[in-house]
């Protein structure tokens, strides 16, 4: 079977996990990169052995010889290169979050339906193993149906080493990391109706708000709460795991830090290790994260071969992005906001 050729956008902090997945990925390759730093351009080609090198997508795109693209450039790059692409009617993954606003968003799903090429948000946490472990729980019906539910990220993790613009945002951490929370509990318990949100910013060198609560009525009738918090020190750090609490009719499912998964029903309790394989080129405590980055990537190498839909396309990603855009929103008018009438 041949090789999907991939163009990869954005050599920064994180593409470096992408480039190490591209190689895993059975399928497809990495033909050429593109970064305006030559810096980062350098290190990554030399690093993952790539001739092919692009200061300017433009050129990129004009050269061609690529069936998909890549972008992992920060959120400001999303929305030109995902019209740029769709120019060319080349595929695009897009990294999180997909754009800066619903209305970019919706317009960057829109310009790639119209050029009829598919088009994925790499939203890649629900595709954590331990979260893929629950999911398999529910639909095994081993708690019956989910009535309520938390999905919480609390940590004191460091995070503005590696990616410093973090800190200048005005918008943090529901942006960044929440945005992830948000679209497990939608994996989870289905789509949202309303949110409720409050925030709060508790260190005082970054811009924005670095603690979120969240409150979502799902349309199936459950209830979750999303929290998230980049201000929490415990005694053993728990970054990078979202831990979740789920009541359902027929019994309840704990995924406990330590990546330890405990499910109670009419059977009684039992507790299974659902922790993330440490792949050959990665580190703790990113390994959860990265082991998800190869898993997003096989599957969109699969979902194109079948010509299918991915789980996290883009008309499915508007409806996290939403999420985000909404519970600013409720934070800021101190009121709750209906999903439905935004999409
Ligand atoms: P970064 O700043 O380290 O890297 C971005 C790179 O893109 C830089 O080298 C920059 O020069 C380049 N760039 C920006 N615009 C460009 C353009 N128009 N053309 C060519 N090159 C361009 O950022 P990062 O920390 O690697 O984050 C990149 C994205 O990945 C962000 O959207 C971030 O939210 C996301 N991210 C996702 C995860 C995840 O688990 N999914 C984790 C971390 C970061
Ligand atoms: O950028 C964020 C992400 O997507 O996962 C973790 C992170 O790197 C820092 O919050």
């Amino acid at each position: 079977m041949t090789n999907f050729k991939g163009a990869l956008i954005g050599c920064g902090f994180f593409a470096v996990n992408q480039m190490h997945a591209w190689n895993d990925v059975e399928g497809a390759e990495i033909v050429a990169i593109c970064d305006r730093d030559p810096e980062r351009l350098d290190i990554v080609g030399e690093q993952f052995g790539i001739e092919r090198r692009y200061a300017d997508a433009e050129a990129l795109f004009s050269d061609g010889g690529f069936d998909f693209v890549d972008i992992a450039t920060t959120v400001q790059g999303h929305r030109p290169l995902v019209e740029l692409s769709a120019r060319h009617r080349v595929a695009a993954i897009c990294q999180k979050p997909f754009a800066k606003t619903l209305s970019d968003a919706k317009a960057m799903v829109k310009a790639c339906r119209d050029a009829g090429v598919p088009l994925m948000v790499h939203e890649n946490f629900r595709w954590q193993t331990p979260i893929q472990a629950v999911r398999k729980a529910l639909d095994d019906n081993a708690i019956g149906t989910p009535f309520w539910g938390r999905f919480s990220f609390r940590s004191g993790y460091d995070v503005f080493s590696g990616q410093p613009y973090l800190a200048e945002q005005d918008r943090f951490i529901i942006e960044d990391l929440g945005i992830h929370t948000l679209d497990i509990a939608r994996y989870i318990l289905g789509d949202v109706r309303t949110i409720t949100a409050r925030t709060r910013r508790v260190n005082p060198k970054i811009k924005g708000e670095d603690v979120a609560t969240m409150l979502l009525d799902h349309e199936d009738g459950a209830t979750s709460i999303v929290d998230v918090s980049y201000a929490t020190k415990l005694s053993s750090e728990p970054f990078p795991e979202t831990l979740i609490e789920l009541d359902g009719t027929g019994g309840s499912l704990r995924l406990r830090q330590g990546y330890q998964l405990e499910v109670t029903n009419a059977l009684g309790s039992r507790n299974v290790d659902v922790s993330p394989q440490l792949l050959s080129w990665a580190s703790r405590p990113w390994h959860n994260i990265q082991e998800s980055v190869y898993a997003i990537q096989q599957h969109w190498v699969a979902q194109l071969r079948r010509g299918a839909e991915h789980s996290t396309s883009g008309s499915d990603n508007l409806k996290t992005f939403a999420l985000v855009e909404a519970a600013y929103d409720s934070a800021a008018r101190h009121q709750a906001v209906d999903i439905g009438v935004m999409l």
